[in-house]
């Protein structure tokens, strides 16, 4: 008794005089980003190319703070530059290939020119960005100190009813499909249909079925931001992999369609899932502060636990933000905060969680998934157009 005493208050000495403890609590949330690749869902700057620079790269400057770009200077939603990046510590991008969902006549070309200009600019800034298309070349950028460029395509409305298109698509490098932006689809109903309850709900069609089975056996994500709450709940049962909210955050802090129920939350917990949280100030609320964005990413870790939890931030696709949260170069912030207010919770092995490797289990998932299926032909359905 005396003994075992004297050596708890032995130990506590020695490790008060060794900096121990101290160490241990002392240490910065952000140490998680030199451990694990910060992986973000969804960022939007190749938009802003397109509609500042009519995609014409050679002008623009990504390793200057975006502000001496002059064609951005008076940018009001401008958000992302390398310098930012490094501060942030970003070890991982899904660039979004986006075109809108109304009044497009040429959808696919469109599209296609979006996923060039991301693999252009990967190509002009190869010393930074690393043009990834595997959930391995995470860590494999990480080791070179680079940025892992992925794709994900904003809108099944991109596909224009067609599986020729998803799968050249995956030729080109996309490793994720929206299923929708904002307009309802053939195949598929987006949050617009949940604006409107009294029209009727077509859901996720027995095509639209076809499409997620197909990119089952390609090793695409199937990504649920925008979708309708109906086509959340049949995809999560239709998809033979694990799937994605690559920019979304709670419905139960913050009533937005959207944001996601906690009912469906369970459900992506039972597929394995994850739920990346998107930061605009639009789909937060509350106090529109950096505290509002850790309400949401805690209400999720207490319903599905921390292992179903990233970010997707949206940056450069919106034109509000929290305080605290204003551009690229505060993600490290958000991970110093989580540590000192929940040390509990966010000690540095989930906070890598919540960075990436969530996401990377997710990824090697669907891969797994890919290898699975290799015997499944392609799918030769079309819609009835
Ligand atoms: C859409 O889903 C809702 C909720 O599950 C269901 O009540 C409705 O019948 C579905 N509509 C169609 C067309 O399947
Ligand atoms: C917003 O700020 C007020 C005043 O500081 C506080 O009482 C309230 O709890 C905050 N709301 C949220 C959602 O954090
Ligand atoms: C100019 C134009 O054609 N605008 C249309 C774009 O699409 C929306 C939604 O389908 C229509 O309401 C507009 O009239």
């Amino acid at each position: 008794m005396t003994v075992s005493v004297i050596i708890v208050v032995f130990w506590f000495f020695l490790a008060e005089i060794l900096g121990v403890q101290s160490k241990a609590t002392d240490v910065p949330g952000r140490t998680a980003l030199d451990n694990f690749p910060l992986i973000d869902g969804h960022n939007d700057l190749p938009y802003k190319l397109k509609m500042i620079y009519n995609n014409q790269i050679e002008k623009y400057d990504f390793l200057k703070e975006w502000q001496e770009n002059d064609e951005m200077k008076d940018c009001k939603s401008c958000h992302t530059d390398y310098v930012k990046l490094t501060k942030g510590k970003l070890g991982a991008q899904f660039w979004s290939a986006y075109i809108k969902c109304t009044n497009n006549t040429n959808p696919v070309s469109d599209t296609i020119e979006q996923i060039d200009l991301i693999k252009r600019l990967v190509d002009k800034y190869s010393g930074v960005l690393y043009w990834a298309t595997k959930s391995d070349d995470i860590a494999e950028a990480f080791k070179q100190k680079k940025i892992a460029s992925f794709i994900g395509v904003e809108g099944g409305h991109s596909i224009d009813n067609r599986l020729s298109v998803l799968r050249a698509y995956y030729e080109l490098g996309v490793r994720y499909l929206t299923l929708t932006h904002f307009c309802n689809l053939d195949w598929a109903d987006s949050t617009a249909a949940d604006s409107t309850p009294d029209t009727p709900k077509k859901n996720l069609t027995e095509f639209g079925k076809i499409i997620i089975a197909e990119m089952n056996r390609l090793g695409m994500m199937v990504d649920l931001a925008h979708v309708s709450r109906n086509v959340m709940i049949d995809a999560i049962k239709a998809s033979k992999a694990p799937v994605i909210f690559s920019h979304s955050s709670s419905r139960y802090i913050y009533d937005h369609v959207r944001n996601v129920n906690d009912d469906v939350l369970q459900l992506l917990k039972e597929n394995d899932g994850i739920i990346m949280v998107n930061f605009f100030s639009g789909f937060i609320g509350g106090n529109n502060t950096i505290y509002d964005v850790i309400n949401h990413i805690n209400h999720i870790v207490e319903v599905i636990g921390v292992d179903h939890v990233g970010l997707g931030a949206d940056y450069d696709g919106v034109h509000r933000l929290p305080k605290g949260l204003e551009d690229v170069s505060t993600y490290s912030d958000l991970f110093d905060l989580l540590k000192v207010l929940n040390p509990q919770i966010w000690t540095i092995e989930n906070l890598e969680k919540l960075a990436g490797r969530n996401l990377v289990r997710v990824f090697r998932k669907v891969e797994q998934v890919k290898l699975q299926l290799k015997d499944e032909k392609p799918r030769e359905d079309i819609i009835n157009l």
